[in-house]
């Protein structure tokens, strides 16, 4: 039975202006330019045929971006500004402020606001553990004791406790974490003593995790501080409170409600939507929400009301990184990455969007209108104006799902055939590599794994992470990245939507060794496993830092001194600069591709790239032209080789 929905405000299809429409002629070389992916160029140029706007056409008409903000020095934080550095007379702010702490201040702002939205992610995900194991949220409970009873270990609970109080309590402690007194933190302790050592020596080891976010909003305040380099170290270990706090209790108490990744198949691209049933896609990050649909849209109920009008079926897709936490799961098939986000609903196929938080662009309501889709926002931080807004708690998941499902079921028979374009041949991808599932594979340790690091066969590992971005070629970064780093025997493992450009090149397949070079082919093909690992989402970040402190407390070095490296070769979101500022923090260095907004100040961009690396034996180098990437972080690894003597 259909329920009433709630009020929507209604707002109109967003078109690219008459003017700037692209014409007939130029739409092919339009989609080369913009995307990699054949199943997204197939539906962009449809897209563009049909003039509904997109972020590419906003990206541009933003054109040429403003000078000052690209280099990070334009400052609004108070009322005597706002105040931007032309050079000359005017390289101060009113208050006094000079480029170095523009710069440093704004990117200590950016760190923290990404640090915040992962850790706040957490945050929700341990609470619904806590009203899980009160019997407060109905549909939510512990899928992995094994794991859970592994993490109260850590955290000292009594094993002796049943299961639910012991869930209970692991809740708690790490409640107590985000605004604990004790000046620690658990979970960094996964490190090697000497890495512990060397962070309390550089000042980036996290107290707490809303300690570090609120100071760091302490310090960008007007008249805190004149010194660049307070602000940068700030920055670093704000980040590390997200990576080894935040955002690692979000992958762990994920994996305890909705069970630790394994190894199994699916299917990527825009090709995953299906012409004969109701298809829904979910998009956002958290896997509250996501896992809780696509339990109400297994009830037999439900398929049977999909029956009833006609469909065969449900079809749940993802998107970003909810999507990737269902893909690691579950297998649900994954239409795209943050770029495709528009072109699911333009493909008109989308019965419904139903979004959380984070990366969601807020004209989906408007792409939306242009089609039948109806989008579903579920949550008090990110409500859409022009969508349907239906709250979901721990306690009410289950329901207010069941009524998302069916109101996108009711509103299949509304799909307008005629303008529907699903591309064909959506490509299949090997997916789920926590490092349980890594060991497992290995046959139970990480030894073979570093056995085969140590022998050479594998020259090192690179995180491959982060976002999409218009200044760069759709997927372009990342699977060029990748292929030119298997070939030279480097183990690739990516998160996010990095990931999910290269299960779209293909890359995610067994197969797809034949493009790695000799000792990586081996060693994978032995183990019937693809060269490029998806360990899941950019909460997920978090598996690396595991499996680079296993290893190095395997080998018995420091993190810093592993042959590893990372990078974000299309990272436009703040998370992304914490991420890459913990993985440096943490002794991993790594390549952006696009410039940071630091170019302002030459000091800040030297401590960054340079001065670091003799404080915490890591740093970032920028680089936007991937193959130009490869051999610096290539290099990189050949000299943490050498330094070890393999
Ligand atoms: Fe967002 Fe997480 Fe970036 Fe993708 S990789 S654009 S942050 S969805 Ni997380
Ligand atoms: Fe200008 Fe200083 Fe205020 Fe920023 S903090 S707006 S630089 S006066």
């Amino acid at each position: 039975m259909a329920d009433e929905l709630p009020e929507i405000i209604s707002v109109e299809c967003l078109r690219v202006p008459l003017a700037k429409k692209t014409k007939p002629e130029e739409i092919d070389q339009k989609a080369e330019e913009r995307a990699l992916d054949r199943a997204t160029k197939e539906v962009l140029k449809k897209t563009m045929r049909e003039g509904t706007d997109t972020v590419w056409d906003r990206y541009e008409r933003q054109q040429p971006p403003c000078k000052y903000c690209s280099e990070g020095i334009s400052c609004q934080r108070c009322a005597m500004g706002p105040c931007r550095l032309m050079g000359g007379d005017r390289t101060r702010g009113v208050c006094g402020a000079d480029a170095d702490l523009m710069v440093a201040r704004n990117l200590l702002d950016t760190i923290a606001t990404g640090a915040a939205s992962h850790s706040d992610h957490g945050r929700e995900v341990v609470e619904t553990l806590l009203k899980a194991a009160r019997g407060e949220a109905k549909g939510y409970s512990v899928k992995d004791e094994e794991k859970m009873r592994r993490l109260a270990k850590e955290y000292g609970i009594d094993p002796g406790l049943s299961i639910d109080k012991a869930a209970e309590m692991l809740a708690l402690a790490m409640l107590e974490e985000f605004g604990t007194i004790k000046g620690e933190m658990q979970m960094p302790k996964r490190a090697p003593d000497t890495n512990i050592a060397l962070w309390k020596s550089a000042g980036i080891l996290p107290r707490s995790i809303d300690r570090e976010v609120v100071e760091a909003m302490h310090r960008v305040h007007m008249g805190v501080g004149m010194d660049y380099h307070g602000f940068l170290v700030h920055g670093v270990k704000t980040s590390m409170a997200d990576g080894w706090g935040g955002s690692m209790m979000g992958t762990e108490i994920s994996d305890v409600m909705f069970g630790t990744p394994t190894i199994q198949r699916s299917k990527v691209n825009l090709g995953v939507l299906k012409h004969d049933e109701v298809n829904i896609s979910l998009h956002g990050h958290n896997p509250i929400l996501s896992e809780m649909i696509v339990k109400v849209a297994a009830l037999p109920e439900m398929v049977q009301a999909a029956k009833d009008v006609g469909a065969n079926g449900i079809n749940i897709v993802g998107l970003c990184c909810t999507g990737n936490e269902l893909l690691m799961r579950k297998g649900i098939p994954q239409a795209g990455n943050h770029l495709d986000q528009e072109l699911v609903i333009t493909t008109g196929a989308l019965e419904a969007m139903i979004v959380d938080y984070q990366c969601i662009f807020p004209t989906l309501s408007n792409t939306a209108a242009c089609y039948h889709t109806k989008l579903f926002s579920t949550s008090p931080k990110a409500v859409i104006t022009g969508g349907y807004y239906m709250e979901i708690t721990p306690e009410n998941a289950f329901e207010q799902s069941r009524r998302m499902v069916q109101a996108a079921i009711d509103n299949y028979p509304n799909r307008m055939k005629e303008r529907v374009l699903i591309p064909d041949r959506p490509v299949e991808a090997m997916v789920g590599f926590s490092v349980e599932a890594i060991k497992n594979a290995l046959g139970g340790s990480l030894k073979p794994l570093l056995d085969a690091v140590l022998s050479g066969k594998i020259r090192g590992c690179a995180g491959i992470v982060g976002c999409n971005n218009p200044h760069i070629k759709h997927d372009y970064g990342h699977v060029t990245l990748a292929k030119e780093l298997i070939k030279r025997d480097v183990l690739c493992v990516e998160t996010g939507c990095s990931s999910i450009a290269c299960a779209k090149a293909g890359l995610l397949q067994p197969e797809a060794i034949d493009q790695a070079g000799k000792g990586l082919k081996e060693v994978c093909g032995s183990l019937g496993i693809p060269p490029v690992l998806h360990m899941g989402s950019c909460v997920d970040n978090s598996r690396i830092l595991n499996l680079v402190a296993e290893l190095a407390r395997l080998a018995n070095v420091r993190i810093d001194q592993l042959p590893v490296v990372g990078a974000a070769p299309e990272w436009y979101s703040p998370k992304a600069v914490a991420i890459g500022s913990y993985f440096v923090g943490s002794g991993v260095s790594v390549c952006l591709g696009p410039m940071p907004h630091i170019g302002g100040s030459a000091n800040v961009v030297k401590m960054l790239t340079d001065d670091l690396e003799g404080a915490i034996n890591a740093k970032f180098w920028v680089e936007a032209n991937p193959k130009n990437a490869v051999a610096l972080m290539y290099d990189h690894i050949e000299t943490k080789r050498k330094a070890l003597g393999i």
